[in-house]
């Protein structure tokens, strides 16, 4: 049934991270996050913008998406008639870019029709497909070697099924051989967030004597050719995150044999009918992918989750505890993981967690409602 958004509120928060998180690109104490909340029938949708605060992952930043969301997104998805949440994405396709910011709206939109129906963001995005996320962590770099074995045991510990690691030249391989060394038998996993060139496949080729599982996107952001070559001179299986950004990409890469594993991100891909369609050409070629994370508080978080139970995420993701992140987190309950590892789905309608509206308004830097 067709609906409309009479109401769009964008809120801006500012939450500290419990510890820093260190990538290629740099480091990262607090998190400003830009919730979306799409109002239609008396019912709310949530969604969240998953860009970092500066824009180094991809082109985002938070600044730059208020204003894109503002200026050219909002204005397009305010009271015109929708089937569907499927059909929300194709209101913002003239915009260039910018898929967090879109895709934070249309995640939104998405969940206020599964209230509308009644059923849970599972559900409503076809997943389901298990009960149980198998769920790994992803431990940026750390100021030494000791520190990061410290973090491993503690994860292990808590019963996470896969670590990652991130890499950059320098905290490489000697790193991964200290980590193997003390975890010989650990689903290991290394990401480089784009730190390297072609230039350096002799030396990403030395990772092969470790067992990874994966090495997660060692070259540029926007490339696929050189992963290509890169993949055929490795034995390690190359996972794709910052370079797919659609289904067309997804195709294209695997067509090439760019990499064997694609990481997903609900932000990176525009919202969840292009997740769902990256995970279907994935399948189709035989692709096993998983659900990254940007460090998302609880409603991204309960996104990520519905996303991660399609049949074809059959991997571990980095979708992980709140409280690994935050020490209080804007949902609740909060996301906790079982001791097998997993997160259990939940079955309320919509992301399925109650928003804890007075902590949220404690975190709220800015806010703007537009109708
Ligand atoms: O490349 O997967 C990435 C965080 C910020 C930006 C990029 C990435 C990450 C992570 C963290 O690896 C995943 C998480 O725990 O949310
Ligand atoms: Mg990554």
């Amino acid at each position: 049934m067709a609906f409309e958004i009479e109401r769009v509120t964008l809120r801006r928060l500012r939450m500290p991270l419990v510890h820093f998180f260190e990538t290629s690109f740099g480091r990262t104490y607090s998190r400003d996050i830009i919730l979306v909340e799409v109002s239609s029938g008396g019912l709310s949708g949530w969604g969240e913008v998953t860009c970092g605060e500066n824009p180094f992952y991809n082109e985002e930043w938070t600044d730059g998406a208020w204003l894109i969301l503002r200026d050219y997104v909002l204005p397009r998805i305010l009271h015109h008639p929708l089937d569907s949440a499927a059909s929300a994405g194709a209101r913002t396709k003239h915009i260039r870019g910018h898929l967090m910011a879109r895709g934070g709206v249309e995640a939104a939109i998405w969940d206020l029709e599964a209230r509308r129906n009644g059923v849970p963001l599972w559900k409503q995005i076809g997943a389901g497909a298990r009960r149980e996320i198998p769920c790994g962590v992803s431990i940026g770099i750390q100021d030494t070697v000791d520190d990061l074995l410290v973090k491993i045991d503690t994860e292990l510990r808590a019963g996470y099924q896969r670590i990652k690691i991130k890499i950059k030249p320098g905290w490489d391989i000697d790193t991964i051989r200290e980590v193997r060394r003390r975890f010989p038998e650990t689903l290991l996993m290394a990401d480089a967030n784009s730190a390297y060139t072609l230039a350096d496949a002799d030396r990403l080729a030395a990772l092969d004597e470790f067992n990874l599982m994966m090495i997660e996107q060692p070259l540029a952001h926007d490339e696929i050719i050189d992963h290509a070559e890169l993949q055929a001179r490795l034995r390690t299986p190359i996972c794709l995150d910052e370079c797919i950004r659609s289904a067309h990409h997804a195709g294209q890469a695997l067509r090439i044999k760019a990499g064997r594993i694609i990481n997903i991100k609900l932000g990176r891909v525009g919202g969840f009918s292009e997740a769902r369609a990256v995970h279907d050409v994935a399948q189709r070629h035989g692709i096993p992918v998983w659900c990254g994370g940007m460090l998302e508080a609880g409603i991204g978080r309960a996104h990520n989750i519905a996303l991660a139970s399609l049949v074809n995420f059959t991997l571990p993701g980095d979708v992980s505890a709140s409280k690994r992140y935050w020490k209080r987190d804007i949902i609740r309950p909060e996301v906790e993981v079982t001791a097998r590892g997993t997160i259990v789905l939940h079955d309320e309608p919509g992301f399925g967690y109650e928003i804890d509206h007075e902590f949220l308004d404690s975190v709220t830097v800015q806010r703007e409602s537009f109708n």
